[in-house]
Order: structure tokens, then sequence, then C-alpha cells
């Protein structure tokens, strides 16, 4: 596989400048809902072309054609680390050459599709899914199936990928396993959704020797946590309903994401949701998110809590054995419980399907990247 170190050079560098920077856009009022009845209607008509639904259009295309539209999935591509850009500012023309199916094939890897390099059906309806907004392949190495060495090169894969770590494995430092967080004051989070975060963070506790203490101060905080809309001042826009959902950074940074323009839901069961409401689980994210925070990278296998998609409507909240070996690699075990109770996750993990997205904003967010990275 080629380097692709043009864009994560820019995304490496950015978890680690991003730390000193005072937040430099005004916090929103994220779209917090307590339970799946409580979300409108009225906003369920308006997301029908939101996210990356477009990409549907190109079911058939083939190596060789040029079709409009094909430079967006390429940006996809190049912001979630499958391809490099000639250009800083990631202009992509809309041929299906070489590099467009060789990273295809990357991820239908890391995603256990059949490797083909073919726009096909299952292939788009994974790639229009909802996702961490943290890239999959930093700096040119992927940690997910495609970067295994024990990986068989070839049709389809089972599950042959595992936890993976930030390039130069970084983690919190062993003098600071207690740790605090705090809430972006704007957000003015209810007790409620804080106790999301809480449930969250204690999840990963339960397994390492690891504490979480919410504090009121956020400046000195360790991790801080705020819901964003659009560009907010770290290279990473948001892109409003659907497409990513959150990122967080590697540690010892802290900043943790969010994307107020969703559908968070915050107690209740998210799989009650009507089909077209795109409700998003807040814990599911958060604990997601919390992986990162503490240095894991994303998952091949397709149950853990760190794989990069999430469908809507879908629950998944309990560390698997992927994610405990994972974290456990990188802080030891919680030395006050006897062991391996945290595990395995279908049963609280139903998906009842993607639906719709488009990725209107999606050149916005390659170009910030680009802007970094000329900027560095
Ligand atoms: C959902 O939340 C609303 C607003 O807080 C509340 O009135 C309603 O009883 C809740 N519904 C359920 C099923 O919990
Ligand atoms: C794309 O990049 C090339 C140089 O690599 C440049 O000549 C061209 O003008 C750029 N196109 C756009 C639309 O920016
Ligand atoms: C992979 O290809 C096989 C045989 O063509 C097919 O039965 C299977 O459903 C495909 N799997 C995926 C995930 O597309
Ligand atoms: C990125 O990779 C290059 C070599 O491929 C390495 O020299 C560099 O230190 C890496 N950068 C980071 C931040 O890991
Ligand atoms: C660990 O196991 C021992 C004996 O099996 C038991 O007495 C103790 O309470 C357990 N500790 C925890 C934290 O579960
Ligand atoms: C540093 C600190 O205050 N740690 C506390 C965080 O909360 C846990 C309980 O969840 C305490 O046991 C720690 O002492």
């Amino acid at each position: 596989m080629k380097s692709l170190s043009t864009f994560t050079t820019s995304f490496v560098f950015l978890a680690f400048l991003a730390l000193p920077l005072p937040p430099l856009t005004t916090p929103v009022n994220a779209r917090l809902f307590p339970n799946v009845s409580a979300i409108p209607p009225s906003l369920a008509a308006n997301i029908r072309s939101a996210g990356w639904d477009a990409f549907r259009g190109f079911a058939g295309c083939h190596p060789g054609e040029a079709r409009p539209g094909l430079s967006k999935l390429k940006q996809y591509f190049h912001y979630f680390g499958y391809m490099q850009s000639s250009s800083s500012l990631g202009n992509f023309t809309d041929d299906y050459d070489d590099s467009l199916a060789d990273a295809i094939r990357t991820y239908q890897k890391n995603f256990n599709l059949n490797v083909t390099g073919d726009l096909d059906s299952a292939t788009l309806s994974h790639l229009v899914m909802p996702r961490c907004g943290n890239p999959d392949i930093v700096n040119g190495t992927t940690s997910m199936n495609s970067g295994k060495a024990s990986a068989p090169v070839g049709s389809r894969l089972h599950a042959v990928g595992h936890y993976s770590f930030f390039p130069g494995t970084p983690r919190w430092p062993s003098g600071q396993l207690d740790l605090t967080y705090a809430f972006l004051p704007g957000n003015n989070l209810d007790a409620k959704t804080r106790q999301v975060f809480a449930r969250a963070f204690q999840r990963w506790s339960e397994v390492t020797p690891l504490t979480f203490n919410e504090t009121s101060n956020y400046r000195r905080a360790n991790i801080r946590i705020g819901f964003y809309t659009g560009d907010h001042g770290d290279g990473e826009p948001f892109d409003g309903v659907m497409g990513t959902l959150a990122h967080a950074f590697s540690p010892p940074n802290g900043l943790f994401h969010l994307d107020g323009a969703e559908n968070w839901v915050v107690g209740g069961d998210v799989t009650t949701a009507s089909s077209d409401s795109d409700a998003i689980d807040l814990e599911s994210v958060a604990v997601h998110e919390i992986g990162h925070l503490l240095g894991l990278g994303h998952s091949s296998v397709e149950e853990s809590i760190m794989y990069p998609t999430i469908s809507s409507r879908t629950r998944k909240v309990q560390l698997t054995s992927d994610d405990v070996s994972g974290i456990q690699v990188l802080y030891g075990s919680n030395p006050n419980s006897n062991a391996s109770e945290a595990t395995t996750s279908t049963q609280d993990r139903e998906t009842s399907g993607s639906s719709t997205r488009v990725g209107n904003d999606l050149v916005g967010a390659i170009l910030a990247v680009g802007f970094l990275s000329a900027f560095l």
C-alpha cells in the first residue's frame, strides 16, 4: 500500500497542536433529546439528503470510467486516510483510476467486505453509514485489517483484525491515571446527559486502573467534551446531520468533540425510533470516542466498540474482548477487579439499517485539512 503521509501528517500534528489553542468558535446548543419520542417529526423531513447518500448513485460504476462526483468519493477516502492527495487541497478528478480502486480495496479489507476494488452494493451501503470522524489509517499505517501482517490477501476476511493504536502508541502517562473531564460550559448539559458520559467512562475504568472524575474547571480538565457544529477551529469541521458524528484526539490531548447537528438520544430505547428520525445513541458514541481519548484506534472487529461505523437507531455500549484486550495492552487491568466480566456485545447491539445521507460538506472538511497541512 502507498504511503499516505500527506494527510496523516496534518492529522497527527493537529492532535498535538490543538491542545494549547483556546476554542475558536462559539459553542452551540446541541440537539439532545431525552428519548426517541421527543424527536419532533418535523426534523425527520429535513434529513433525506443528509450524509453521504449520493454515493449510492455510483452503483455499477467501474474502473476506467469517469463519473461526475467521483472526486467527492475520493475526498471521502482521503479524509479517512485511504487516499493520498497530489495537492494539499485534495483536488481529485472524477476518474475511476487505479488509486481509487486501491483505496476501495483497502476499505473493503478493513470492513470485512469482499475485496474487489469495485463499488458493489455491499461496499456502497457501508460507505454511506454514519461514522466516527477519526481516520482509519493514520500516517500511512493502518491497524485495521489492511495493516495486519496476518491478514490473508484475497477474498473474504473473517475478523482477523483486532484493536489498534495511534502511531507511536501514545497513552496517558503512568503517573496520570486519575483523569478529570469537563463539559464545555456554553453547552449547558443537564444532569442526565452528563450521566451518560459518566457511564461511558465507567465502562473503561472497570477494566483498567484509570479513574474519571468530572470537574467544573474546563480549562484544567484532562478531557474536554463539547458539542459543536460545522467548522469549530480544529481543522476537522462537522458535516451536519449524519456523516461524521464525533471525533476525539489521541492522548494526552483530551479533546472530544461531538457534532451538535445530530439527533442525539440521551435515554430510553433508541432502537424504537422511527426509521427516518436518524436518532443516534449518545452513550454508544461516547464509549467509542473515549477509546480514542485513551489511545485506541479503529478495529475491524464489527462487534467491537472501536469499529468505525454505527447505524442510527443502534445501541452498542458494551466493551468486547477486543476492546478490553487493546486497552489493557496500554494500561493493564483494573487492580480492584477480578477480571474479565466486561466482554461480548451482541445482545446490546441492534441495528435497524442505515438510512439516508449525502456528502455536501465533505469538500469543506477536506479543504480545511489541506489548509492546515499547508500551514504546517
Ligand atoms: C420522553 O421525554 C419526554 C420529554 O421529557 C417525556 O415527556 C416523555 O414522557 C418521555 N417518554 C418516554 C416514553 O419516556
Ligand atoms: C488541482 O491541482 C492542480 C495541480 O496539482 C492545479 O493545476 C489545478 O488548478 C487544481 N484544480 C483546482 C480545481 O483547484
Ligand atoms: C462476497 O461474495 C460472495 C460470493 O460472490 C457472496 O456470497 C457474499 O455475499 C459476498 N459478501 C459480501 C459481504 O458482499
Ligand atoms: C509518520 O511516518 C513517518 C515515516 O513514515 C515517521 O518518520 C514520522 O515520525 C511519523 N509521524 C508521526 C507523527 O507518527
Ligand atoms: C475477587 O475475588 C475474591 C475471591 O474470589 C473475592 O473475595 C473478591 O470480593 C473479589 N473482588 C472483586 C472486586 O470482585
Ligand atoms: C482523583 C480522584 O478524585 N479520583 C476519584 C474519582 O472517582 C472515583 C470513584 O469513581 C474515586 O474512587 C477516585 O478516588
